[in-house]
């Protein structure tokens, strides 16, 4: 199968399979592997946060910070591999329980925004431009506990922040409606470009659009990419499935919903994503009963049904849907899509 794809995928979709209510079941595998095996798999880049590259960046001198990214970017290019783009990590860390940008604590919010800067600093070492900014914890857990017009007003002072810093960077806001909040900051695409567009630089602000967030938001995920297309805003893509409105499940793509896979991947096709250079990321999770041996499947398996698509998409009889539209007969256009993937 031939295609002008490029594929990416991060250090965190392959993982030793802890959750929230069990231990790792798998062995780690180390940095170093994850980058053979992201070539072995036919893969072009990796996606980072900033400490995957560079552990405690702000405990790091400049000159610490750059050793270390450059050793991962020789790592990197000695498979051939690129850097996609690096997510300041600001989850995870102790200040940021309450959000980071966002947060109710002035010393919080000044440490989010350094810390931003080193990312774009990783990013640079990294020879990549592209930051993405996944809001995990900006949001509320109780609705009461913060001002969301103030909210608002921080996260734009934040990424005009990171936007002066370096005028090259681009920024894409990665939106999620929830989890680890109750609700999140920026939930949908047509948020995050509203925000883009009032920032200083609107033109180096756009969006990435993971397929769970959009079906959490109770939206449908190719029209969530349609509208960033429709504006030369889609910057970057995390497919992958969503069985349904519960946890972000984060499937292997196409394989609980291939119906609207194929919606994801034609939208992809018609707004020409695969000539602007940007990535196909699969943000997939091997299921937690998967044995060592075989975790790798979810993104094997995620990019062979996103190629087989694009094939489907290609090979569609445009006749028989320019005479369905022409005669709005839209139960023989979804009979012939239903049997068009079928095979039959
Ligand atoms: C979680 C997000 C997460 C981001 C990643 C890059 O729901 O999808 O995986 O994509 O941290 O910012
Ligand atoms: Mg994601």
């Amino acid at each position: 199968m031939k295609s002008e794809y490029k594929f990416s995928f991060g250090p965190w979709n392959i993982h030793s399979g802890a959750d929230p209510f069990g231990p790792a079941v798998r062995k780690e595998v180390p940095f170093a592997r994850k980058v053979k095996l992201c070539r072995e798999l036919g893969f072009h880049a990796m996606q980072f946060h900033d400490d995957d590259a560079v552990p405690q960046p702000e405990n790091k001198t400049p000159a610490q910070l750059q050793r270390a990214a450059a050793k991962i970017r020789r790592i990197l290019e000695g498979e051939g591999l690129a850097a996609e783009f690096v997510a300041p990590r600001l989850w995870e860390h102790p200040l940021g329980i309450d959000g980071a940008y966002t947060s109710n604590d002035p010393k919080t919010r000044r440490w989010a925004n350094e810390r931003s800067l080193r990312a774009i600093d990783i990013a640079r070492a990294l020879g990549t431009k592209l930051i993405v900014l996944w809001l995990a914890r900006e949001g509320t857990y109780l609705r009461e506990s913060k001002n969301g017009i103030e909210s608002y007003q921080r996260l734009l002072e934040s990424i005009n922040h990171m936007l002066r810093y370096d005028p090259e960077i681009e920024i894409a806001v990665e939106p999620k409606p929830n989890e680890p909040t109750d609700h999140a900051y920026l939930p949908t695409i047509g948020h995050a470009l509203a925000m883009a567009s009032q920032t200083s630089d609107p033109s180096r602000v756009g969006g990435l659009i993971e397929t769970a967030h959009a079906m959490l938001a109770g939206l449908d995920p190719s029209d969530e990419m349609a509208f960033a297309l429709s504006m030369g805003k889609l910057w970057g893509v995390h497919l992958n499935d969503q069985n349904g409105l519960k946890f972000d499940e984060d499937k292997a793509f196409g394989m609980a919903n291939l119906r609207g896979a194929y919606n994801q991947v034609r939208i992809l096709e018609l707004g020409g994503y695969a000539a602007t250079g940007r990535y196909v990321g699969l943000d997939v999770k091997a299921l937690r009963t998967q044995k060592d041996k075989e975790a790798l499947r979810h993104l094997s398996n995620s990019r062979r049904i996103f190629l087989a698509l694009v094939e489907k998409v290609r090979t569609f009889d445009r006749k028989i849907e320019a005479q369905c539209v022409a005669r709005r007969d839209y139960e023989a256009l979804d009979l012939a899509v239903t049997e068009h993937l079928m095979g039959l």
